[in-house]
This record gives structure tokens, sequence and C-alpha cells, in this order.
């Protein structure tokens, strides 16, 4: 226990809640069944629901999106589809990964649904406004998936110019404004975690107290606010550009095509933070949780991710060593881009000291934390290859880069994701997981994902370049390797997706502590009240103060 409770408050909808009728204790999905009730709910913790139902289908149709040219690649010849074609697909796979699941992914789901819990709150400091921003999501979402659908767009998931301002004839401006609209569901999101943070804290929850994962969605949100605003701006001066022939980037009408390059990406490095801090933050709770330990160095751990957001503002130009800037330029970002290696770096060690000093249980999500602790540690040092400035010249655009981007993001975001849904889903939806096919599909899930990307490492190095559908017969058989991890992890990836879902009815009804955790969220019955917490809890302790002689709960 890391809190005390007070009395209850006075008041009708306090205290433990009982259906009048049907006796049973009333929680946040049992209150009312209708659709309306959900579509217009302003409790955080249904709309971290409805995020996580969006955000799936969204993984599946860049997911389907991403197999298709799979498919293609595993011939040199590209006989499968046209050029136009595969350029659109592999922009649909990016927009839809990037801005449409990705980046909402651990935020929007679980920061929306526990970052109240962890603190005590009962709700976000501002819930209409969070409602708001899933809607500007979906407007955004469906709208991208929409254009999409109709003709697409073949810039590439970053919307260069010339391309998305002269060249293509698709439809760039509906989707730049999809992404446009979706910005402001990201700044809304942070503002909202923000402000919850600073003031909703419970009594005796002070800074030093917070889990990781709170700190770590603060410094997300940080980025959130700060460098989505950029975004949007640039997306409105290549409408400006477009609609009004106004010259901003088109050097004929005496712009800079290079500035485009600059303002996307002051956004767009600092984005992949947005993706990354949060993820963590959920692998700090993974470890303290099956390590039994409090986190080593947790004001190193938490300091980290305040270092990583604002150095991730200071690095943009190591996308642009290739692009023109000068050589000063390009060794100062390189310079910056090593020293972004640091705090990750005292990350990665602090939770392998955790673990070092643990009695672990190798649950599912311990599993998913080790497999991102791996990977992120492949994606993190190849990231030093390309800041190392010479080295980029060679491998830049190849699909060394792919590779390098994939062990980040889906090696570790996305295995953090995955773990982290594990753990909380006995709190989320008041069952267990079926344990051995949960293992047995983390397993999965990480030889799949070696075998598509590793590859793809040596086909960069050797100079296949990205985003191109034929490709010289020499490099067949490593995208014949990589095409046939990625059918695996497509596979791997719909088990969880139908054992969750069969666990909704038929999973073992979970304790409100099942790995006996500390936190306040496990003070909450499984699932949640719709007001969190009976009574305002009272902390009296660090996080993850875990007992000595740990004892173990009931998933044991
Ligand atoms: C250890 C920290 C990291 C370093 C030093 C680093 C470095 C780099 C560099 C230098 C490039 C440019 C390569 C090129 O244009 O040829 C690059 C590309 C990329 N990185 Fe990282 N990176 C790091 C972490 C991350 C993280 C955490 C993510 C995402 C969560 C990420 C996502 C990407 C993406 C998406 C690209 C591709 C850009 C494109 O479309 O060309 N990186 N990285
Ligand atoms: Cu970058």
């Amino acid at each position: 226990m890391s809190a005390v409770l007070d009395p209850p408050i006075h008041g009708h909808d306090n205290g433990p809640e009982q259906h009048p009728e049907h006796t049973h204790v009333v929680n946040y999905l049992n209150v009312d069944y209708s659709l309306k009730s959900w579509l217009l709910t302003v409790d955080h913790k249904r709309i971290g629901i409805m995020y996580l139902i969006s955000i799936t289908l969204f993984f599946l149709i860049g997911g389907a999106a991403a197999v298709l040219f799979r498919v293609e690649l595993m011939t040199p010849d590209g006989e499968m589809f046209q050029s136009e074609t595969y350029n659109k697909l592999f922009t649909m796979h990016g927009v839809v990964m990037i801005f449409f699941f990705l980046i909402p992914s651990i935020p929007a789901v679980m920061g929306n649904f526990f970052v109240p819990l962890m603190i005590g709150a009962r709700d976000m400091a501002f819930p209409k406004l969070n409602l708001a921003s899933w809607y500007l999501f979906m407007i955004g979402g469906v709208t991208a998936v929409w254009t999409m659908m109709i003709g697409g767009v073949d810039t590439g998931w970053t919307f260069y110019t010339p391309y998305s301002s002269t060249y293509a004839n698709t439809y760039v401006m509906a989707t730049a404004v999809a992404v446009f609209i979706t910005g402001f569901s990201s700044i809304l999101t942070g503002l909202n975690i923000i402000v919850t943070v600073h003031k909703l804290r419970a009594p005796g929850l002070n800074w030093f107290r917070l889990p990781l994962f709170v700190w770590s969605h603060y410094a997300a949100s940080l980025i959130m606010v700060l460098g989505t605003p950029v975004l949007a701006v640039t997306i409105l001066l290549v409408g400006i550009e477009r609609g009004l022939g106004i010259g901003i980037f088109d050097p004929k009408l005496g712009g800079d095509p290079v500035l485009f390059q600059h303002l996307f990406w002051f956004y767009s490095h600092p984005a992949v933070y947005i993706m990354i801090l949060p993820a963590f933050g959920v692998i700090s709770e993974l470890i303290a949780a099956f390590s039994g330990n409090r986190v080593f160095g947790y004001r190193f751990v938490a300091f980290a991710s305040l270092a990583i957001a604002m150095l991730g503002f200071l690095v943009w130009g190591h996308h642009m060593f290739v692009s023109g800037q000068s050589a000063y330029a390009g060794m100062v970002f390189s310079i910056l881009s090593f020293m972004i290696a640091i705090p990750s770096a005292i990350k990665v060690f602090n939770w392998t000291a955790t673990l070092y000093k643990g009695r672990l249980l190798f649950h599912t999500p311990l599993l998913y934390a080790l497999g991102f602790m791996g990977l992120f540690t492949i994606g993190g040092l190849t990231g030093l290859f390309l800041s190392a400035l010479a080295v980029d010249v060679h491998v830049h655009d190849t699909y060394f880069v792919v590779a390098h981007f994939h062990y980040i993001m889906v090696g570790g975001a996305v295995m953090a994701y995955l773990g982290g849904i594990h753990y909380w889903w006995p709190k989320m939806t008041g069952r267990m997981y079926p344990e051995n096919w949960a293992r047995f599909s983390a397993v999965l899930v990480f030889v799949g994902f070696n075998l598509t990307f590793f590859p793809q490492f040596v086909l960069g190095y050797l100079g296949m370049p990205r985003r191109y559908h034929i490709y010289p017969e020499e490099f067949q058989m490593l995208n014949v390797m990589s095409s046939a991890g990625a059918s695996i992890l497509g596979i791997a990836y719909m088990f969880p997706l139908t054992y969750l879902t069969w666990s909704l009815w038929y999973g073992k009804k979970a304790s409100d502590n099942p790995w006996n955790a500390t936190g306040l969220e496990w003070q909450a019955s499984s699932p949640p009240s719709p007001h969190n917490f009976a009574r305002t809890p009272v902390v009296t302790e660090d996080a993850y103060a875990y007992p000595d002689s740990a004892i173990r709960g009931d998933a044991h």
C-alpha cells in the first residue's frame, strides 16, 4: 500500500456504489449501456476506451497497406502495382501509422485512462475538452482514410515540397487538412495532461512521488503543446502556396524548398519523442511491477524525460545532412544528436539495474518490456550511426533508415503499448487475459519483428533505397526474408486482438490488484467506478514502495 484512505466525501456519487435493482457494483462500463452515453461521455476512462477502439481500426488499415506492399517487394520486377499505386500505399501506411496510430496510442489511450487514476484524481482537468479531442481526432482520421480511398496521396508521410506543393495531382491538401485537424487533438490532449498533473494530484503526492509513467506523459505533453503548432503552420503555408500561388517553398515564386524541411522536422523529430517518451513511462511501470523494485535512480529517470523533451527540439537538422545545409550546421546537429543518447541510455541502464536487483516474474508484460529494451537499444544505437554526419551520407534514404526507425517505433513504442495493454487490461476491463496465449504471442511478435526489420539494415547498408518498388535481383533474398517476417508479425498481432476480445466475456474475473503492484490505480476497483475512487486517497509513500519480500498476487 502506498497510500491510506480518507473518510468518504459526502454526496450521492461517492462511496461504494450499488445499482438499485441488480445489486451489482456500478463501474464506468456498466453505468449506462447506451451509445449516446458513450458518444457524449466526459469520463476520461470511457474516452480512453474510445481511443483504444479507434486507433485499433487505424492500425488495421495501416497494417493492411504494409502487407500489400511487402507482398509486392517479394519480387524485384514490381509486377503487382504501378509505381503510383505503390507510392500511395506507403504514403497511406506512413500517414495512418504515425498520425493516427502511434502519436495517440499511449498518451490518448493509457494516458487518458491512467494519469487521473495514478494521481488520485476523479477525471482530467478539462473533461469536455478531452471529449472534443477525440472528435477532432476522428474527424481527421476519417478524412485522411477517405481521401486515400477516393484517390490517395503519393508524397510520402513527410509531405516534402515540391511533391506536395507543385507536382502532386492527388488529394494532398485534403490529407494535409486531416493531419492539421488531428494536430489540434494532440495539442488539447497535451494541455489537458499538463494541467491535470499540476492541479489534480492527491494530497501528499508531490512531484518526486509521481509514477514515472506520469513524468513521461508530462514531458511528452510539453512537446505536443510546443511542437504541434509548428506542424500546423507548415501545413497552412503549403495550403497558401498551393491555393493562392504565394511563393513560400517554390523557388520559381521566390520560395525555398529546404525551408519546408526545416519546419517539418522541427516538429517531426520531437514528435518521435511524443511516441517514445510515453513508452518509456510504460516500461518503467512494468519493470518496477515485475521485479518488485523501485526503479533504480528514480530521479535520473524522471529528469531524463525532461532532458529528452528539450534536446529533441535541437536536433531536427540530422534529417537534412544531405539537403545542402552548411557543413557547420551539419556538424552541430551531429553533435547535438549524439547528446540525446545520454538521457536515453540512462533510462536503459537504470531499468537494467532495477531488473538486476529484482525477483523477476516472467509474465507477458515483462516479456514485452524485455523485448522493448533489446529492440529500442538496437534502434537507438543505429540512430547514432545515422547521427554521424559522414555515415548518414552513405545510408541516407536507404532501408537502413527504415530499419532504424522501425526498431524505435515498432520495436520500441508498439512493444511498450502491447506490454501496457496486458498489464492494465484487468484494471480496464475487470477480466484477466489468458497468460499462455499471451506469452506465446509476445514471443511470436518478437520473432516476426526481427525477421521483418533486421534484413533491412543489411539491405540499406548494401545500398537499397527506400520507397522503390523495383530493385536489382541481388536484393531479393533479403526482401523475401523481410516479407516472410512481416507475415509472421501480421499474424502475431492478430492473436492479442482475438484473445483480448475473447477475455471480455470468458476471461477470469480480475481482482482489484492482480499483480500486487503499488500505484493508486490499483487501489480503484477493477473496472473502476465512474468517479475512480470512493474516497480521495492520501499518499504517504514514494512510488514503487515494494515490500522487501513482496507477497505476490492472485495472478501468480
Ligand atoms: C537515440 C536517439 C536517436 C537518434 C540519434 C536518431 C537519429 C536519426 C537520424 C540521424 C535520422 C536521419 C537519417 C536519414 O535521414 O538518413 C533518423 C531518422 C529517423 N528517425 Fe531517428 N534517431 C533517434 C531516435 C529516434 C526515435 C526515438 C524515433 C521514433 C520514435 C526515431 C524515428 C526516426 C524516423 C521516423 C526517421 C526517418 C526520417 C525519414 O523519413 O527520413 N528516431 N534518426
Ligand atoms: Cu530526428
